[in-house]
C-alpha cells in the first residue's frame, strides 16, 4: 500500500439540508456562464468548517475525541441563505458560492474548533470565516454576470443545523467523493 493510500483527506463541515439541496440543483440551470465550470455534485453540497487535509487513519479517534468535547458546548442553530457571489471577484471568478448568515453560534463553533485544533499542529486561520456552500469552480478565472443570476434565483432558505460531520474526502478523476466518518450532535 503506497503513502497516499494510507492517508486520510478530512475535513469537518455541515450537511446542506435536502430542501436546499433541492433548490441549489437548480442553479446550474439557470447558469448561463459561457466558461468552463465543474459544478459541485448535489450530494456534495457541504459548508466547510475546517479543511484538514491529508492525515493518519489513527489520528480519527484522538480527533473525534476532541471534536466531541467541543461540539458537547454548543447549540443547534439556523442559518439563513443569502447571495450568490465568487471569488476572488465576478471578473476573475474561480469559486461560486452561495452565502450564509445569522450564525453567531456558527462563528462562535467554528472559531473553538480552529482554536482547539491547534493543539494537534493546526494553523489557525488567519482570514475572517466567510461561511458558504460552494456551489462550482471555473476551469480558468471568468467574467460572470452575477446580478443576472441573482435576479433570476430566489432563495430565502432557513434551515437548522443540529449536527457537525467530520468527512472523509476521495478524490477521483471523476471528482471529489465525501462521506460521512462521523456526526457530532449539536445540544438541541
Ligand atoms: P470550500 O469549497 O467550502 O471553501 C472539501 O475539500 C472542502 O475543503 C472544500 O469544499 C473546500 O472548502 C475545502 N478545501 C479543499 N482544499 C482545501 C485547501 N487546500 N485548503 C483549504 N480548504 C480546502
Amino acid at each position: 500500500m503506497s503513502v497516499a493510500e494510507e492517508k486520510k483527506r478530512l475535513f469537518i463541515g455541515i450537511r446542506v439540508p435536502d430542501t436546499l439541496r433541492d433548490e441549489l440543483s437548480k442553479v446550474k440551470d439557470k447558469a448561463t456562464f459561457t466558461a468552463a465550470v465543474r459544478w459541485v455534485e448535489t450530494n456534495n453540497l457541504h459548508l466547510t468548517l475546517k479543511f484538514l487535509g491529508d492525515c493518519k487513519p489513527s489520528f480519527v479517534e484522538p480527533l473525534s475525541q476532541k471534536l466531541q468535547s467541543i461540539i458537547n458546548k454548543h447549540h443547534s442553530f439556523y442559518l439563513e441563505t443569502t447571495v450568490i457571489g465568487s471569488f476572488p471577484s465576478p471578473k476573475r471568478a474561480r469559486i461560486l458560492w452561495l452565502g450564509l448568515r445569522g450564525g453567531g453560534r456558527l462563528i462562535s463553533m467554528q472559531n473553538d474548533i480552529d482554536e482547539g485544533l491547534s493543539e494537534f499542529g493546526y494553523e489557525r486561520e488567519e482570514r475572517e470565516y466567510h461561511p458558504h456552500i460552494t456551489l462550482a469552480r471555473f476551469k480558468r478565472p471568468a467574467k460572470i454576470d452575477l446580478d443576472k443570476l441573482n435576479n433570476s434565483l430566489i432563495f430565502n432558505e432557513r434551515f437548522k443545523v443540529g449536527s457537525v460531520v467530520l468527512f472523509e474526502s476521495r478524490l477521483s478523476k471523476g471528482g471529489a467523493e465525501y462521506s460521512i466518518l462521523k456526526l457530532f450532535s449539536l445540544n438541541p
